[in-house]
């Protein structure tokens, strides 16, 4: 689907308003700064494209953002997203991989909105959306208990949240929308009443964590790559969270019982392997939430930097930079 598959666009987003904790915002010049973009140029041969600039859109953030239908910081988290939304089409209308680092997980309004447009203009297809999250980020401003709109934008980027109001997603067109039957979750723990329901009467398919204890990562991958079907270009939203606190616990909501990191590697290499890929985020990594010093930061950050859906090595992988090949 891409007309240039071996360059690679940036998107660092140093944005944290999409939930309270602070820290999130420092993701991206940590991912930088431990190497991840020099791999991704030196060791797979990426041409990379886009500032190692970190955006921060203070530009974009007003100084007084009242909640609206019991969101927070709502102005601020529309017009940042909507900024990402251009920087990602642009890329990818390039024919770009694209690769965003958050940032919390509310940016995927902008990069899936982004890319969705993109490849329907490029293209003439509708994405699919691989979701890997401890959580569903399915809740409505109403069904919402946070009010953290990173728990939200699922529900904006499918429709079953809408708004008029540019202010407040309005901006959201039918072009940057996805179908939620094209919508697969994979490690799901912690989940709210309200988006059960929600993925309940919507059909939605999601792989929890039973589900992978169940049947494997393996037969897991093969059902979720079969529900999207082959030919289909695929947007992986990864959310560090998704990976045990173990691995992972650098992160603004940690749920114990999560996905080991050689499951999450998999998974972005199975993505990898399928030669859909259009897009990737990489969200929620906090460096300042470091429960035992800073090895947690440091571990977190590693493991992020390892889940890398650009390259597999199916000889064997004994390193981190072993995991690698070459662009497609
Ligand atoms: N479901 C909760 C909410 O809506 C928590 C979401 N937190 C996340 N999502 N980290 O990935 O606020
Ligand atoms: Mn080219
Ligand atoms: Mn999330
Ligand atoms: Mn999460």
């Amino acid at each position: 689907f891409l007309s240039h598959p071996e360059e690679l666009g940036i998107v660092a987003v140093g944005f944290s308003g999409g939930q309270c904790k602070p820290g999130v915002d420092a993701a991206p010049s940590a991912l930088i700064e431990s190497g991840l973009l020099t791999q991704l140029r030196e060791e797979l041969g990426y041409k990379l494209y886009g500032d190692d600039q970190v955006h921060l859109y203070t530009d974009l953030v007003p100084k007084d953002d009242p909640p609206h239908r019991n969101m927070k910081n709502p102005r601020a988290v529309s017009s940042v997203t909507r900024r990402i939304a251009d920087q990602v089409y642009s890329h990818a209308k390039e024919g770009r991989l694209v690769l965003t680092l958050g940032g919390d997980h509310s940016i995927a309004i902008g990069t899936i909105g982004g890319t969705a447009k993109a490849i329907r203009e490029t293209v003439g297809q509708d994405i699919a959306v691989i979701w890997v999250d401890a959580h569903a980020d399915i809740n409505t401003p109403e069904t919402s208990g946070s009010g953290n709109i990173h728990g939200m934008p699922v529900s904006f980027l499918t429709g079953l949240a809408r708004e008029d109001n540019e202010d407040f997603f309005g901006w959201l067109k039918p072009e940057n929308r996805i179908s939620v039957k094209k919508l697969v979750y994979i490690g799901l723990r912690d989940v709210d009443a309200g988006e059960k329901r929600i993925l309940r009467e919507n059909g939605i398919k999601a792989f929890s964590m039973f589900d992978i204890d169940r049947h494997g990562i393996g037969r897991v991958m093969e059902m979720a790559l079969g529900h999207i079907g082959t030919d289909t270009p695929i947007h992986l939203s990864f959310d560090v969270d998704a990976l045990d606190p173990m691995w992972a616990p650098s992160t603004g909501t940690p749920v114990r019982g999560g996905l080991t990191l050689r499951e999450g590697d998999y998974i972005c290499e199975c993505v990898h392997e399928t030669g859909s890929l259009v897009a990737v985020d990489l969200v929620e990594v906090n460096p300042s939430l470091a429960p035992e010093s800073d090895i947690g930061a440091h571990e977190t950050v590693r493991a992020g930097c390892s889940l890398r859906p650009f390259s597999v090595d199916r000889e064997h992988t004994h390193t981190i930079s072993s995991v690698c090949g070459s662009p497609q």
